[in-house]
């Protein structure tokens, strides 16, 4: 164990001894350690915090506590059990702040919650129970009584990914705009242009609100017990307000895609019609209580707004020279775009089923 990541541990008013610090889990932003304890006191999650991404750390860290915070007040009213294991419990320094600087790097910590497993894909059985977590998790945010900021500016803005794509096309910093491929690509993604800037449009025109959202609502940041029940919501850096389209539609990008978001091999990537439907069915159990007729209606264009958002925004990394996603080999950013992509166009196949099925529920 490095000794300089146990100093920056032994800030935090955590309890018991350390016996050891590994890393774990494989985020792409931030880098993430396990710290264990000696006896019976609980172990811990540290992490130092990617601030290239997430520049404002107090701004950051205040939206995470006050979500916390607010979680755990509505669990406990509801009686929940265990509550321990449904929300994150991040630990102050001794001196009392909610992150600690190294003179380099931004370190904060939380509980560890033990036995849990994470998936890479969803079960039926478990979609459904998914989606109305994150419908009752945008629920029990909707009465937070402060305002939570933007911890990345225009994160899920998809006007200013489109921009940031044709401004990476203009620089062409790593060279790579003329491969064919990316060319083919490109003509792809702006030819959606006019419909998958929807959102936004529909927001000017004050018919589309936003609410506090998840915003990275990947299976990888779902805890879920040994027996697989969901247990919790984690990666909460980018709780912020956006369109409820952020958390359906990015979960269903990973729990609805066949495979990976990085595998090469196209073939292996379909779009499950069967954890939509279950997942749907979750999500709109959960969301009775603040859903509006527009948002519901508009839940199809979700599941195609966030592989295409994907897609730009690896793409415009590819063509930046790889600076945002961690990569393992050099053409990983265009393999994920291609992979993307690709289930972009499954779920424009699946569309009208999609909307037949809203159609229905809507009806009921
Ligand atoms: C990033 O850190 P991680 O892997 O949970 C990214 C998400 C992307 C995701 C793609 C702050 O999330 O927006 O959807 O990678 N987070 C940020 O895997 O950009
Ligand atoms: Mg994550």
């Amino acid at each position: 164990m490095e000794q300089h990541l146990k100093n920056i541990a032994q800030q935090f008013a955590i309890e018991g001894e350390i016996a050891d610090i590994h890393p774990l889990g494989n985020g792409l932003i931030n880098t993430t350690y396990a710290v264990t304890t000696t006896g019976n006191t609980p172990d811990y999650v540290l992490q130092n915090v990617n601030v290239a991404i997430f520049p404002d750390i107090d701004l950051l860290m205040n939206n995470i506590i006050e979500v916390t915070s607010h979680i755990r007040k509505k669990l406990e009213a509801a009686g929940t059990p265990d509550i321990d294991r449904k929300v994150l419990h991040f630990i102050p320094t001794k001196e009392g702040a909610y992150y600690y600087f190294d003179g380099e790097k931004y370190w904060r910590i939380m509980v560890l919650i033990s036995d849990t497993t994470s998936k890479s894909g969803v079960s039926i059985e478990n979609a459904r129970i998914v989606g109305k977590t994150f419908a009752e998790f945008q629920a029990m945010l909707a009465d937070i009584p402060v305002e939570l900021g933007e911890t990345i500016k225009e994160f899920h803005n998809i006007e200013f990914r489109l921009k940031q794509l044709k401004d990476a096309v203009a620089e062409n910093k790593a060279g790579r705009a003329d491969e064919a491929e990316v060319k083919h690509l490109l003509d792809e993604l702006f030819k959606r242009e006019e419909e998958m800037t929807k959102s936004e449009k529909l927001y000017r025109e004050g018919k589309l609100p936003k609410r506090i959202c998840h915003c990275d609502t990947k299976v990888d940041n779902i805890l879920f017990d040994k027996e697989g029940n969901v247990l919790c919501v984690i990666d909460l850096d980018t709780v912020m307000p956006s369109f409820i389209f952020s958390d359906f539609g990015d979960f269903l990008r990973t729990a609805a895609n066949t495979t990976r978001e990085d595998d090469p091999n196209l073939d292996n990537i379909s779009f499950r019609f069967d954890v939509f439907e279950a997942f749907t069915e979750g999500y709109l159990t959960g969301g009775k209580s603040f859903l509006t007729p527009i948002e519901i209606e508009n839940l199809p264009y979700a599941v195609a707004l966030f592989p295409y958002m994907q897609a730009i925004r690896f793409l415009a990394d590819y063509l930046n020279g790889d600076t945002y996603f961690k990569v393992q080999h050099p053409l990983h950013n265009l393999e994920r775009t291609c992979n993307q992509f690709r289930l972009l166009e499954c779920v424009e196949e699946a569309t009208p089923k999609m909307e037949a099925y809203i159609q229905e529920k809507l009806a009921k």
